[in-house]
C-alpha cells in the first residue's frame, strides 16, 4: 500500500524523505532517546507509516472490512464521533491489539462510515443510498479469501500473498467517476465528504501517516520542500514528556478526475481528497488522565480556536501551550498523580538481585530492581482528527444536520462491538507488573 500510494501521491514520497531526515538528527542530538527508543521499541521502521484513513459508505462495506482486517490481526478499537464538528460521520479504528503485534507492526486504518441520515435533502439521500447500494468495493478474489481463512482459521503463505494484493484493489485510486458530473456538484454541495465516499467506485486510501520523533520541525521545513502544511498542529502543545498524538498535513491535492455523461462521454474534472499527514506520539493516558487533557483542551479553545487560515497560529500555539502548564511535565509526577500508563520491567540490577526484603512494586522502583516507559497511545483524538479532516475540507457551507455520537448503531453496522482503548492499556500495564511480581517473588522464595 506504501508503494501504491508513493506512486500516486509523489508529495507523499517527499513527505517521507523529510520526516526520515528529520528523525535521523534528532536520534543523532538525542543519544538518550535513541538508547529508549532502542530498548522499548524496533527503531529500524521508526519512520515507516503508522496509519492511514478510509471512508466507506454502507453498513455492508464496514462489515466486510471488519472481517477483511480480522485476518490480518487488526481489530476495531474506540469509537469517534465526527458529527460534532459537522464532518458527517463516524468512525473506528483497525489495529493490532496484542503488544506484541504492535511492536512488530502498529499500522492502523482509520476507518469511516458515511451518515447518510444527516443528509437534510432527502431526495439526495436516497439517490446516494441507490448508488452506494449498488457497488462492490472487494474483488471476487478478495471475498472468497475471506471466507476461506474464516472456514480454516488461517490462509496459506500463497493464499496470504494473494489475499493482500487482492485487497490492495480495494484501496486503490479510480480517476473515472462512477456518477455525472452534475450529480458529483450535487452531492459536493451537499457536504464534500459525500461526494468524495459516493462517487467513486472505492474507498481509495485518503492518506498514510508516517512517525515524526519531532513534528515541530517536520512542520517548520515542509513549505522549503514546496509542501504546504495545514495552519496548526493539532492535539497537545510541544512538551518534554509527550502525551497522546500530535498531528499535522498537508493539504488535499486538486486531482483531475473524468465523469461520464448521459451520452456516455468523459468529462473532464477535479476532485479533492488525498493528503499527506504525519504524527508524533506519547503516552497513553488513563481516564483521568485523559479527562483532564479535554479540559485543558477545551480550555484553551474556549479562548481561541484555530483559524483554518492559519492566521493566528501563532497565538493559538501560545494559548495552548499556556492552558497546559497545569498538566505535569515529568514521568515521575505522571505517574504519581496515575495520569499516564506504564510498562514495568526489570532492571539489570532486578534481574540479578536475590532474595532482597521489599514486597511493593513502588519499594522495587525505589531500590532500582524495576524501571517503568510509558506506554505509546495507539488511538486517535476526535478533536485533532475533525481539525485534520476540516483543514482538507475548507470551510464552505454544507447542508448537514448537526447529530449527536451514535455508537450503537455503529456497532449494529460494524457487525461487532469496538475495543475499549482504556481497557487495552490498563491490561498491558497490569500483566507488566504481574511479570515483575513473578520473577521477584521467585526470587524471594529461592532465597529463603
Ligand atoms: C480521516 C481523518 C482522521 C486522523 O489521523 O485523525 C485521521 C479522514 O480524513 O478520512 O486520519
Ligand atoms: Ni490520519
Amino acid at each position: 500500500m506504501s508503494e501504491m500510494y508513493a506512486k500516486e501521491v509523489p508529495a507523499y514520497s517527499t513527505l517521507m524523505h523529510l520526516v526520515y531526515e528529520v528523525n535521523e538528527e534528532t536520534l543523532q542530538a538525542n543519544p538518550e532517546l535513541q538508547n529508549q527508543l532502542e530498548e522499548t521499541e524496533s527503531l529500524a521502521r521508526i519512520s515507516e507509516e503508522r496509519h492511514g484513513a478510509i471512508r466507506v459508505g454502507t453498513a455492508a462495506e464496514l462489515a466486510m472490512l471488519r472481517r477483511v482486517f480480522a485476518i490480518m490481526g487488526m481489530y476495531p478499537v474506540g469509537y469517534y464521533d465526527l458529527s460534532i464538528a459537522g464532518v458527517p460521520v463516524h468512525a473506528t479504528a483497525f489495529r493490532p491489539t496484542s503488544e506484541a503485534s504492535l511492536k512488530r507492526n502498529p499500522f492502523r486504518v482509520f476507518t469511516s462510515l458515511l451518515r447518510l441520515d444527516l443528509i437534510t435533502d432527502e431526495a439526495l439521500r436516497d439517490e446516494a443510498a441507490a448508488i452506494l447500494a449498488k457497488r462492490q468495493i472487494f474483488t471476487d478474489g478478495a471475498i472468497q479469501l475471506t471466507e476461506k481463512a474464516e472456514r480454516d482459521g488461517g490462509l496459506s503463505h500463497e493464499d496470504a500473498t494473494t489475499f493482500i494484493s487482492e485487497v490492495l484493489e480495494t484501496f486503490r485510486w479510480h480517476d473515472q467517476a462512477k456518477v455525472s458530473a452534475a450529480l458529483y456538484r450535487r452531492l459536493h454541495d451537499a457536504h464534500r465528504l459525500i461526494a468524495d465516499v459516493v462517487s467513486f467506485k472505492g474507498p481509495h486510501i485518503n492518506h498514510l501517516t508516517p512517525r515524526t520523533l519531532d513534528i515541530d520541525l517536520v512542520q517548520q521545513r515542509m513549505p522549503l520542500h514546496a509542501i504546504s502544511p495545514k495552519a496548526v498542529v493539532e492535539g497537545p502543545p510541544t512538551r518534554k514528556c509527550p502525551i497522546l498524538l500530535r498531528q499535522t498535513s498537508f493539504k488535499a491535492l486538486e486531482e483531475a478526475v473524468s465523469f461520464q455523461s448521459e451520452d456516455g462521454a468523459w468529462q473532464i474534472g477535479s476532485h479533492t481528497a488525498r493528503f499527506g499527514e504525519i504524527e508524533q506520539r506519547g503516552i497513553a493516558l488513563t481516564p483521568k488522565g485523559r479527562a483532564l487533557y479535554d479540559t485543558l483542551l477545551n480550555n484553551s479553545r474556549e479562548v481561541m480556536r484555530p483559524a483554518a487560515d492559519g492566521s493566528n497560529a501563532t497565538e493559538y500555539m501560545k494559548c495552548l501551550e499556556e492552558a497546559f502548564q497545569t498538566f505535569p511535565d515529568s514521568w515521575d509526577a505522571i505517574r504519581e498523580q496515575g495520569l499516564g500508563y506504564f510498562s514495568y520491567s526489570l532492571t539489570e540490577k532486578g534481574k540479578a538481585s536475590v532474595g532482597f526484603g521489599g514486597t511493593s512494586l513502588e519499594q522495587w522502583i525505589s531500590e532500582g530492581l524495576v524501571r517503568f516507559d510509558p506506554i505509546v497511545y495507539e488511538d486517535f483524538l476526535p478533536v485533532s482528527a475533525a481539525g485534520i479532516f476540516q483543514s482538507n475540507l475548507g470551510d464552505e457551507a454544507s447542508q448537514v444536520a448537526v447529530a449527536s455520537a451514535n455508537q450503537v448503531q455503529f456497532e449494529r453496522d460494524l457487525g461487532a462491538s469496538v475495543l475499549d482503548q482504556f481497557e487495552h492499556y490498563a491490561e498491558i500495564e497490569r500483566a507488566s507488573i504481574e511479570a515483575c511480581k513473578g520473577v521477584i517473588c521467585a526470587q524471594q522464595v529461592a532465597a529463603e
